[in-house]
């Protein structure tokens, strides 16, 4: 590990410079995906800096995804992020949207149940007075990385057991024939704060995207009302645009 210069005067906090050469040796290639890096002690004697040093330039490349943690086996270089393209235009699901491209997908829950609707819920899904709203929020996971995090609001009237959705909330909808067939997707960019940022695993400040989807059954009828925040850094999407009259 070329770690020249890091002790160099005026070159700021010593583990702002650590990280920045450890970055530098992960982008050019010569850490390379998959490499151990040297234990931490052994490093910190490499680089003539205290321990504390060293984790504190490590941490910051965990969070931000150059570098992963296994547990009782070290530290190593991440996968490269590789940036997914979503079509624009096709009212799919997250898990179908995954599948199609081979990565396999988890959520961890965040919320799940039956509520009391908030006054922008009963507006958003056209709620009777007294009628429960079904929440859902999940951080979305794809090949263990964090892409997204997804709050949708349902009627109970489509959805009176939230548990039951597991994996795919289209799926589960489509069962109960309440898939919807059009939606309306407003997308704005954002900056990512806590704790949303921990959650997605990239700095605060970090760019996001921050979706809101309306979705609709065949009869008119709003079935869903969803917020997302997903990281800027690896979705594009992608539309396909022609001529008007
Ligand atoms: C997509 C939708 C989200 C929908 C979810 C269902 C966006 C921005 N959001 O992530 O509104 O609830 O798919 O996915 O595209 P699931 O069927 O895998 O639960």
């Amino acid at each position: 590990l070329p770690l020249e210069g890091l002790q160099a005067p005026g070159g700021g906090p010593l583990y702002l410079r650590l990280r920045q050469l450890l970055e530098e040796a992960i982008r050019s290639g010569r850490l390379g995906e998959g490499d151990a890096l040297p234990a931490e002690r052994d490093l910190a004697d490499y680089a003539d800096v205290s321990r504390v040093t060293v984790r504190k330039a490590v941490d910051d490349l965990v969070r931000d995804g150059l570098l992963v943690r296994r547990q009782g086996s070290g530290t190593f270089v991440a996968k490269p992020v590789s940036r997914v393209q979503q079509p624009l235009s096709r009212l799919t699901s997250f898990t179908e949207d995954m599948a199609r491209r081979g990565l396999e997908t988890r959520s961890e829950w965040l919320e799940r149940g039956l509520f009391h609707p908030s006054p922008e819920e009963m507006m958003m899904l056209g709620l009777a007075a007294g009628t429960l709203v079904a929440r859902l929020g999940r951080l979305r996971i794809a090949r263990d990385m964090p892409l997204a995090i997804e709050r949708a609001s349902l009627s109970a009237e489509f959805l009176p057991d939230p548990e039951a959705v597991t994996t795919s909330l289209y799926a589960e909808l489509e069962k109960k024939s309440a898939r919807p067939v059009r939606a309306i997707q407003r997308i704005s960019a954002c900056n990512v704060k806590e704790p949303e940022a921990g959650l997605l695993a990239v700095p605060v400040g970090a760019a996001g995207l921050s979706i809101e989807r309306i979705s609709y059954l065949a009869s008119g009828r709003v079935v869903e009302f969803t917020r997302s925040l997903y990281r800027g850094d690896t979705y594009d999407f992608v539309a396909e645009l022609t001529l008007g009259d």
